[in-house]
């Protein structure tokens, strides 16, 4: 009882301060200037990495109330240290209390948009011809680009890709590889910089996952490809396109019952009849609730709905685009729920920043995101981005 009140009047607190943000933000539909195809194209990489790099203080935290009463009661406001203000660590039921992000500073990324980041850079290594579609994702050449990035990596090295790099050594041919993680690892950001065509989007979005062999991994890629396809060139709304790419006949039946689960959930969020939408902790509740605990006999259970499992990842990322519908103050309230907050981060960043354009991310944080102009001059030379290209420019 004594524990509980200080932290509903902080949760109150954050609650209220995301509702004046909200206010004072422009609203999509009605906003005058629609931004430019190009800038939701940026958008959709920058959103990535700005909400990635949100997370990197609490990446792998389960205790959402440790974070906000860690962070002043209030949604972050600026990229931090891992486990800032947590004593240096972050509590990873099953992993334990420790630092996930070693040598990693304020305004880097996690390993998930360090992901992003390298397939941005695999797309700026190749030519592209002004007249002629890109050439498709080279899985062998995008494999080998990858070998030499891991010899300089510096953070978190997850289980998938060490397992991976000691495959390649010993000679598994590339159609075998992977471990069998059903986490959702969204990586191909960049790919909306690089092609217009959506098969070639969903061909990417797979590509990129071949650290990965179990089939839930590889459904939330061509999923999200669908979704921001269809905002950036069918100018749907975001309910709109997540609904629409979930009728998709191409969408697999898992998928679709994740998202559906996540439309529910975010009315019942917004319904002031439910209980849901009366509790403080309201996001933290709502993505618990949304798949199983599973005991796996440590000292808690782990909550699935904030692990990395697509499971809980996807409805908990499409519950944030939709509930908050705003970038920045989705990408606050994920980072503030914690647990596998950086996967969440990079599908919530990706679609709400194709949706609103890159100049939804406010200047304080780009130039405190510490590779933003190094990402900057990458995009600049996507085909669908660089000068000249016939394209509008930003
Ligand atoms: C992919 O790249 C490799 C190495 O550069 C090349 O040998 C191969 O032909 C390429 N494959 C395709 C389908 O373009
Ligand atoms: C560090 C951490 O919390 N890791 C968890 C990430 O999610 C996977 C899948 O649920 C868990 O097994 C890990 O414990």
């Amino acid at each position: 009882m004594m524990m509980r009140r200080p932290i509903r009047a902080l949760a109150a607190l954050f609650a209220s301060s995301l509702v004046q943000q909200g206010c004072v933000r422009f609203v999509h539909a009605s906003a005058a200037a629609q931004p430019s195809l190009a800038s939701r194209i940026r958008g959709a990489f920058m959103g990535a990495v700005v909400g990635d790099a949100l997370c990197l203080g609490s990446h792998y935290e389960y205790d959402a109330n440790k974070i906000l009463a860690a962070y002043g009661g209030k949604p972050i406001e600026k990229y931090m240290a891992p486990g800032e203000h947590m004593g240096g660590m972050t509590h990873g039921v099953g992993w334990g209390q420790r630092n996930y992000h070693p040598g990693k500073t304020a305004g880097e990324q996690t390993d998930y948009g360090d992901y992003n980041a390298l397939v941005l850079e695999y797309f700026a290594t190749r030519k592209y011809k002004d007249n002629d579609p890109p050439l498709p994702i080279n899985k062998s050449e995008l494999i080998s680009f990858w070998q030499r990035k891991m010899e300089t990596w510096v953070g978190w090295k997850c289980t998938q890709t060490r397992q991976t790099l000691q495959q390649i050594q010993q000679g598994v041919p590339q159609d075998q590889l992977g471990g069998m993680s059903n986490a959702m690892a969204i990586r191909h950001a960049a790919a909306f910089a690089v092609y217009s065509d959506e098969k070639a989007l969903i061909d990417a979005s797979t590509t990129v996952m071949f650290t990965h062999r179990n089939s839930h991994a590889f459904l939330a890629g061509p999923y999200l490809s669908r979704v921001v396809h269809r905002l950036l060139y069918k100018n749907m709304g975001l309910r709109e396109a997540i609904e629409s790419a979930m009728n998709d006949q191409g969408t697999d039946e898992f998928i679709r019952s994740k998202v559906k689960m996540a439309l529910s959930k975010v009315d019942e969020a917004a319904d002031p009849s439910k209980p849901l939408s009366q509790e403080k902790m309201v996001d933290d509740l709502a993505l618990t609730s949304m798949a199983r605990l599973w005991d796996v006999g440590k000292s808690e259970p782990i909550k699935v709905g904030k692990a990395s499992p697509t499971e809980g990842t996807l409805p908990g990322a499409i519950y944030f685009i939709l509930k908050y519908q705003q970038l920045l103050p989705a990408l606050q309230a994920n980072a503030m729920v914690g647990g596998d907050n950086a996967s969440r981060s990079i599908a919530v960043g990706m679609v709400l920043g194709a949706y609103e354009g890159v100049e939804a991310i406010p200047e304080s944080y780009r130039t405190s995101l510490k590779h933003w102009q190094r990402y900057s001059d990458w995009l600049d030379q996507m085909p669908l981005l660089k000068k000249g290209s016939g394209k509008d420019e930003l």
